[in-house]
């Protein structure tokens, strides 16, 4: 009987299966990759009676491959906020699904956690830009300004590590990250102890956001903000945690953002307005490769003739 983690490689997937390894230890292989790379479970051959723990990927992206999985005879524990599409019942299933926009996953497992591992599901959740359910929870907990400060950094920065078009973009493979993470019962004493990887992480980030800055918004309305970015390196890593702070800055504007991929194709990531979290997933799904949240999508293969429509359904949208 083997245990298998497999678990988004962002700073809300990393996190939750933290606090869950926190309350339990369990020997495990882990399952993860890229953020984008979210068809997890099509890599997990399990046996009978093998326990497997699934987090932050879409239920309704991994479907068949779950059915599989529960047909060989394996349990799952399941948690995540993607649209499940339809939910599978199985004995053998414990699924926990919460699609409200101010959820990640890592607050799903606090609560079935009862707050035991808090601060690291505070810092997931300032990694998935839910500032404001962190800032909350965070004076809760009775922290100071500083202290929340340093939570937001690391889920900034572990969110950031996992963005990138292969795991040759990001700075540490996410199952790296997660096994330094794991070793601490609170973030503060990860950033005590591993400052070489939160200061590359640190530096990483800010140099990408300057780079980011430098590039002029190609499409500028009050409603809807585009810009494109080079088939480089920095600029795959960065583009999500970028987007994510061109929305805190213009909280009521919608953002695109390109990545070349090369070829004339683009890689595309969408954000709703923060103060209206809905349609992102909506226009996504217009494209044949797009998908996502509701307030957070994107779109895999995007034609440069596609762009013009993809800026209208937004302005259409959000103007
Ligand atoms: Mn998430």
């Amino acid at each position: 009987m083997a245990n298998i983690d497999v678990f988004n490689g962002d700073a809300d997937g990393i996190c939750s299966l933290v606090q869950l390894r926190l309350a339990q230890t369990r020997e495990s292989k882990l399952v993860t990759g890229i953020k984008r790379d979210i068809n997890l479970l099509r890599r997990v051959k399990p046996s009978a009676g093998d326990l497997l723990t699934v987090l932050d990927i879409s239920m309704q992206k991994n479907h068949s491959d779950l059915l599989r999985v529960l047909d060989c005879g394996a349990q799952v524990f399941y948690a995540d906020h993607h649209n499940p599409g339809e939910i599978i019942e199985h004995p053998a299933l414990e699924a926990h699904i919460d699609m409200s926009p101010s959820i990640c996953t890592a607050l799903i497992v606090d609560k079935f956690l009862t707050g035991q591992f808090r601060l690291w599901a505070i810092t997931a959740a300032f990694g998935d830009n839910l500032s404001k359910v962190a800032y909350k929870l965070a004076r809760e907990q009775g922290l100071d300004g500083e202290e929340i400060s340093a939570l937001q950094e690391l889920g900034t920065y572990l969110n950031y590590n996992g963005y990138g078009a292969s795991l040759d973009d990001l700075f540490f493979h996410p199952a790296e990250l997660y096994k330094e993470c794991v070793k601490h019962k609170t973030p503060f004493d990860f950033i005590e102890q591993n400052q070489a990887v939160f200061g590359t992480l640190q530096v990483g980030y800010l140099q990408d956001i300057s780079t980011a800055r430098k590039q002029k918004l190609f499409h500028e309305t009050e409603s809807v903000a585009a810009l494109r970015l080079p088939a480089e390196k920095w600029a795959r890593r960065v583009s999500g945690v970028f987007s994510n702070k061109l929305s805190n800055e213009h909280p009521d504007r919608a953002h695109a953002i390109l990545i070349e991929k090369g070829d004339g194709d683009y890689l595309a990531s969408i954000r709703a307005p923060l103060s209206q979290l809905e349609g992102a997933d909506e226009i996504a799904g217009r494209f044949k490769t797009g998908g996502g949240r509701k307030g957070a999508a994107g779109i895999n293969l995007l034609k440069e003739e596609e762009i013009p429509l993809l800026i209208d359904l937004m302005e259409q949208r959000y103007g």
